[in-house]
């Protein structure tokens, strides 16, 4: 019997003599789901970095609650007791286990990245919590730590009001990406918008006691805060703890975390111990239901999900705590009504936008939601107008695709006003109050742009120079702003690569041929690589270059975003070298995050889809099987 048999044997006979014996051999510690017997499909392996501080014993209760409804799988969970190194013996043992799928929650980035890599190459694995540099998962979930930060500090500027406060900062894991996250949100926030000073930043370690002790050597040599940011309430308990042994009073305190618990945040801010907490969910629940999802292998899975957290203060932590009291599951408004989806496309300027519109409406054909879409033909007026009607109309829910960043505001809050969520598609926006939008579906352009930057510099090695026109998206469309933003930050690192010149396009194929006419007039044979932020306005530049006598893919490299069909044809055929895909398949997951918000379930704050890339290699393999 193989060594995952026995295991699962174990576990089914209930008994955990078997793990604890391994856990001995790896020094970890190990426990395991006990179901009833049944014929066992799947194995989970869920690895902690350590399963003492409160905010992971929470994810690891959500993960036992869930995994529960699912007979045909069992966990195995493994604590790594704040170990790094041992860490990764537990995902190597988890593997010898022969688990079907990995969850980890990473604390040290840097340790945990190349192990998950490894694993990511043989299994699924999802990401919890606390992140991993790269992409090498398929999937993460966790929120967004950076706003985090930033949150805590626009709360740490309303608590000090006009004086100039003095302020300490309790770091979590000098090694965890979230708390490095945190620190940025938090101190760039603070510098930006204040004249506050942190006057000391400390490594708390996520725990209580080592926050407690550290803060009172500071408090010791006479350092006086007038607030404290504790990058999770066990450690803003600690600096409660301090203060009071210093007999120190007024000093405000903000934590993170929110859990409903003893110590936890939202009792310490209805006690009044600290002022101020964020819910972060630890998305446990989630990575069972998404790792089932990847092992009945459902399509269109994202590839980040970022979940929302919530500022609980003295105003509002009654609310929080009758909802957990109450154990509000999902108030589904009414199960039986149809759901009306209001859609404001924002135009057909491109192939990739009509295989988008076309999602939609298979997916809401498909899953039985009453949809209303109306195209705005690339005018930013009319999309407005559209939203404005769709409020008058009462629908349920209202997504979009804005066509740019600014402009917003004042419809979203006639949105809100009316009760109406508002979902972002493909495109977001940039408004000072994000709960002015609920949730954003798409893609991470600085990545992307990223992508295509990081594919020339593996294409160009000799130290000749390389000069690159740029066709640009629709000025100050997020789209553009960010793969500009992503490309550039790759090719600024190669002295080699230079911008002769950006043009701004609209991601259409007419103006991506005007554009290429104008640079190949002014630039002609100096031009090596042309970097389009869509595939439609690289066929257009293409044909513009061919007409000039050149060969485009020879003479003038050519590298896109989108990955759609035209772009696989010019691919295989050699006039074009890279393409990076962005999904416009977003129809299924905008109706299953609609469905959700109907039946009272929170979405994420930001669902990322899972993306790749392709040469002319891959695509000529691939050309018949794209989707659009
Ligand atoms: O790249 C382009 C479309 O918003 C991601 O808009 C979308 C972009 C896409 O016109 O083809």
């Amino acid at each position: 019997m193989s060594l995952r048999n026995v295991i699962i044997t174990l576990i089914a006979a209930g008994t955990a003599i078997g793990l604890i014996m391994f856990g001995d051999l790896y020094g970890g510690r190990e426990e395991q789901t006990v179901h009833s017997q049944g014929n066992v499909k799947y194995l989970i392996g869920v690895s902690h970095p350590n399963l003492n501080g409160p905010w992971q014993i929470q994810m690891n209760k959500e993960i036992k609650k869930e995994i529960s409804h699912y007979k045909d799988t069992r966990v195995i969970f493994t604590d790594a007791v704040q170990n790094d190194a041992q860490q990764v013996r537990d995902i190597h043992s988890l593997m010898n286990y022969g688990i079907d799928l990995l969850i980890v929650s990473v604390d040290n980035a840097n340790t945990l990245t190349p192990v998950i890599s490894e694993v990511y190459k043989k299994i699924p694995v999802i990401v919890l919590g606390r992140g991993v540099k790269g992409y090498d998962y398929t999937l993460y979930i966790g929120f967004d730590n950076q706003l985090n930060g930033k949150m805590a500090a626009k709360e740490a500027i309303s608590l000090l009001g006009n004086k100039r406060g003095k302020i300490i900062q309790v770091e979590g894991n000098k090694d965890s990406l979230q708390a490095e996250e945190r620190t940025k949100g938090f101190e760039e926030t603070i510098k930006r918008e204040s004249s506050h000073t942190i006057i000391r930043t400390i490594n708390g370690n996520w725990m209580r006691d080592k926050a407690e002790d550290e803060l009172k050597l500071l408090l010791k040599s006479g350092m006086a805060p007038d607030l404290i940011y504790a990058q999770n309430d066990a450690m803003a308990l600690g600096a409660y703890r301090a203060l009071q042994d210093f007999k120190i009073k007024g000093v405000r305190i903000i934590g993170s975390d929110g859990l409903n618990e003893e110590n936890g945040g939202l009792r310490l801010v209805k006690k009044g111990t600290i002022d101020a907490t964020y819910i972060t969910p630890t998305g446990g629940i989630k990575a069972v239901q998404y790792a089932m999802d990847i092992l009945h292998k459902v399509p269109g899975l994202p590839k980040k999900i970022i979940l929302r957290d919530h500022k609980v203060t003295k105003n509002n932590v009654d609310t929080y705590l009758r909802s957990f009291n109450n154990d509000v599951t999902s108030s589904s408004k009414n199960k039986h009504k149809r759901i009306k989806l209001g859609f404001a496309q924002v135009g057909s300027e491109s192939e990739w936008r009509l295989a988008n519109t076309d999602s939609i409406v298979s997916a809401a054909k498909k899953s039985g939601i009453d949809l209303l879409l109306r195209n705005a033909d690339y005018s930013q007026k009319k999309q407005i107008d559209i939203i404005r009607k769709f409020i008058k109309q009462h629908v349920d829910v209202i997504a979009f695709s804005p066509k740019t960043e600014e402009g917003w505001e004042g419809i979203l809050k006639e949105a809100k006003e009316a009760g109406i969520p508002v979902i972002l598609s493909d495109r977001e926006v940039d408004v000072e109050d994000q709960t002015l939008w609920t949730s954003f579906l798409g893609s991470d352009f600085v990545e992307e742009g990223r992508r295509a930057g990081k594919w020339l510099s593996s294409h160009f090695h000799s130290a000749k120079p390389v000069h690159i026109i740029e066709l640009e998206g629709t000025v100050n469309s997020a789209p553009a702003v960010d793969r500009k933003q992503g490309f550039n930050e790759i090719i600024k690192q190669n002295p080699n690569f230079s911008l002769l010149h950006s043009y701004a396009g609209d991601f259409t194929m007419n103006k991506g041929k005007k554009l290429m006419e104008k640079a190949l007039a002014e630039y002609g044979k100096e031009i090596n690589v042309v970097y389009a932020h869509n595939d439609d306005m690289a066929l257009g530049a293409i044909e513009a270059i061919e007409e000039y006598g050149l060969k485009p893919g020879q003479d003038i490299v050519i590298i896109s975003i989108d990955a759609t069909k035209k772009a696989f044809n010019s691919l295989s055929v050699g006039k074009m070298n890279f393409t990076v895909e962005c999904s416009p398949l977003l129809g299924p997951q905008l109706m299953k995050a609609v469905k959700d918000l109907e039946n009272g379930i929170e979405i994420p704050q930001r669902i990322i889809t899972s993306e790749e890339t392709f040469d002319q290699k891959q695509a000529k393999k691939m050309l018949y099987q794209r989707a659009y």
